[in-house]
């Protein structure tokens, strides 16, 4: 009876779990099945559960202008894998979708970023957390204003929903929602443009 209480208590041992949130795009070939997969990729992973999805939308692309527009979600997760470990599944699933980048911020197939993870800052050469970018980004701000509106920036100690208001009115039809949530199941398929 001792021993079977000792086990139990073990197994009943919480593993500490953080939230982290996920950009996801694409804007080469069939987009929405490529966000799909990559859904679908972070439901197959026993160490992680995805939480929330955000709509997918249709986004103009920045910084490299000269290519097609994106498909844009943001996904939050639960997971026990470290900012390391999860940036390196990141990375095996965007290779298991072909990504090959010719040219920087240029088009792929699929692009899975790491936005945040719980309130860890770092920076290091391989991930800076939060992603320096994020604050910049409507086709990150949008979707995951959407999940998480009280999400608070560790560094810049404000909400989504807060930074978005910093936005010109005009900067948000680069946004535009294309698929309600449900999006991510194969049932959408037909829908895909
Ligand atoms: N990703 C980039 C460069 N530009 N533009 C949009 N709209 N969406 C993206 O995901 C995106 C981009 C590089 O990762
Ligand atoms: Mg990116
Ligand atoms: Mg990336």
């Amino acid at each position: 009876m001792k021993d079977t209480n000792a086990s139990m208590n073990q197994e009943a041992t919480p593993i500490r779990t953080v939230l982290a949130f996920i950009g996801v795009g694409s804007n080469i070939g069939n987009r929405l099945l490529f966000c799909q997969k990559a859904v679908a990729a972070f439901r197959a992973n026993p160490v992680i559960k995805v939480r929330q999805i955000s709509s997918l939308y249709e986004t103009e692309p920045v910084d490299y202008l000269n290519q097609g527009s994106f498909y844009n979600a943001v996904i939050g997760i639960e997971t026990s894998f470290s900012p390391e470990r999860l940036l390196q599944y990141c990375q095996h699933i965007e290779q298991e979708m072909g990504k090959k980048i010719e040219i920087p911020k240029g088009p792929r197939t699929l692009d899975l970023d790491l936005l945040f993870y719980g309130e860890r800052i770092m920076t290091c050469p391989e991930l800076t957390l939060p992603h320096p970018e994020a604050v910049h980004r409507l086709f990150v701000l949008i979707p995951l204003a959407e999940i998480a509106p009280h999400w608070i920036h560790p560094q810049r100690a404000c909400s989504i929903e807060t930074l978005l208001q910093h936005f010109e009115p005009d900067r948000f039809k680069d946004v535009e929602k294309r698929f309600e949530l449900g999006w991510e199941t194969s049932e959408a398929q037909g829908m895909a443009s």
